[in-house]
C-alpha cells in the first residue's frame, strides 16, 4: 500500500467514524406543578401540543411529543406536576402518570424554578436512581444571575446531574444546548415512530385539551380543577353533503350546579366567549374550520369516581 492509498483508507475510516450513530429513546420532563414543563415540550417541538396555563396542575396526562432529527428521535414525555399530597382519585392518577414516565425514561429532565430545592424536588431526586438526569433551571428570565448561581450551588450538592442548565422555556433560551445534551444521552437504536409523526394521541384528545386550556385561562377559583372535557362527537367536513366545516360537540363536566351556572354565565355570555376562543385555537391546531358546540353537565364528585375518570380518559 503506498502513501496515498494509506491516506485514503485513513480518511474513509474517519468519515465512517464521524457519522453519528442513530439514537432514540424516551425523555421524561418532570417537576412540580407550574414550573414550565408543558411550555418546554411545546418549544422543543415547535408546536402547541400540551396545554399551558398560569395555574398549577394544568397537565393531567402523559403527553408524548416526538422530535425527529437527522440522527435521532427523542420521545419527550410531558407529565403532570408532582404534588406532595394527592387529595383525590384524579390526583392519584396524575401522580401515577408522572411516575410511569420516570420509569420509562432513558433520560430525565428535572425542571425546577430558580429557587431553593423543596420537598418535591428532593423526593424526585431520590427516585431517579441511575437514570442520566439533566437539571434544567427554568424561568431564569425572571431572576438575576446571582440567584441562578445560588440555585445551581444548592442543587449541585444534592445529586450528580449530567449537567445543570439555566434555561428559559418561554423565550427559548438554552434549549439548543439542552437538546444537544439530551440526544447525546439517548441509547443507540432505531426510531420508534415514523419521522413525520408528532405524537401518539388522536386529534380529538388535543381538541379536548384545547378547550380545557381555555377554561384554565378564562375562569378563576376552583372551576378549572373541577372541570373535565369529553368530545362526544367529531365529524369531519363533507363538502359534497353541504357540510363545509368539521362538527365537534364537546361536553364539559363540572362538580356542582353552581359551577355550571358560572361556566355558562349571565345570558350565556361566558360559555359563548369560551366557545369562540376555543374554536379559534382548535382551528389553528387542525388547520381547518370547525363548528364547535359546547354543553355543560354536572357530574357530582367526578374527580373521585373511578368509572367516570376512566370514561374521561384518566
Ligand atoms: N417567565 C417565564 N415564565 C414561564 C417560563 N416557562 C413557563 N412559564 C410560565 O409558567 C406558567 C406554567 O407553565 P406550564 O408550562 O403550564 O407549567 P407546567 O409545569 O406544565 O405546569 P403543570 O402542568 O401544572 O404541572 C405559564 O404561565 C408559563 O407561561 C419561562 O421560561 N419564563
Ligand atoms: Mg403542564
Amino acid at each position: 500500500m503506498d502513501d496515498n492509498q494509506q491516506r485514503e483508507t485513513a480518511q474513509s475510516e474517519t468519515q465512517a467514524e464521524a457519522k453519528p450513530p442513530y439514537r432514540a429513546g424516551y425523555v421524561a420532563i418532570i417537576g412540580r406543578p407550574n414550573v414550565g414543563k408543558s411550555t418546554l415540550l411545546n418549544q422543543l417541538l415547535r408546536e402547541r401540543l400540551a396545554a399551558v396555563s398560569p395555574k398549577a396542575q394544568t397537565t393531567r396526562h402523559k403527553i408524548l411529543g416526538i422530535l425527529s432529527g437527522p440522527s435521532y428521535q427523542a420521545l419527550f414525555l410531558d407529565t403532570p406536576g408532582i404534588m406532595r399530597q394527592p387529595s383525590d382519585e384524579l390526583d392519584r392518577r396524575m401522580l401515577k402518570n408522572a411516575q410511569e414516565a420516570i420509569k420509562d425514561a432513558d433520560v430525565v429532565v428535572l425542571l425546577v424554578e430558580p429557587r431553593p430545592p423543596g420537598d418535591v424536588e428532593r423526593s424526585l431526586i431520590e427516585k431517579l436512581s441511575s437514570r442520566p438526569t439533566i437539571l434544567a433551571i427554568n424561568k431564569v428570565d425572571t431572576v438575576d444571575q446571582a440567584q441562578v448561581q445560588a440555585t445551581i450551588d444548592q442543587y449541585r450538592v444534592l445529586h450528580e446531574f449530567v449537567e445543570i442548565l439555566p434555561i428559559s422555556a418561554l423565550y427559548g433560551a438554552g434549549l439548543d444546548r439542552l437538546l444537544e445534551l439530551v440526544v447525546s444521552l439517548l441509547p443507540e437504536g432505531a426510531p420508534f415512530y415514523p419521522e413525520d409523526q408528532l405524537t401518539d394521541r388522536p386529534e380529538r384528545f388535543f381538541v379536548s385539551e384545547l378547550i380545557r386550556e381555555q377554561i384554565y385561562h378564562l375562569y378563576g377559583d376552583e372551576i378549572p380543577y373541577d372541570t373535565a372535557v369529553e368530545i362526544e362527537e367529531f365529524r369531519e367536513a363533507r363538502p359534497e353533503e353541504g357540510r363545509n366545516k368539521d362538527f365537534i360537540r364537546a361536553v364539559i363536566y363540572v362538580n356542582r350546579d353552581s359551577q355550571k351556572r358560572i361556566l355558562i354565565g349571565a345570558g350565556g355570555r361566558a360559555i359563548k366567549r369560551l366557545g369562540e376562543v376555543a374554536r379559534k385555537q382548535i382551528e389553528g391546531f387542525l388547520g381547518r374550520p370547525v363548528y364547535l358546540e359546547l354543553w355543560v353537565k354536572v357530574r357530582k364528585k367526578w374527580r373521585k369516581n373511578p368509572q367516570l375518570l376512566k370514561n374521561l380518559g384518566y
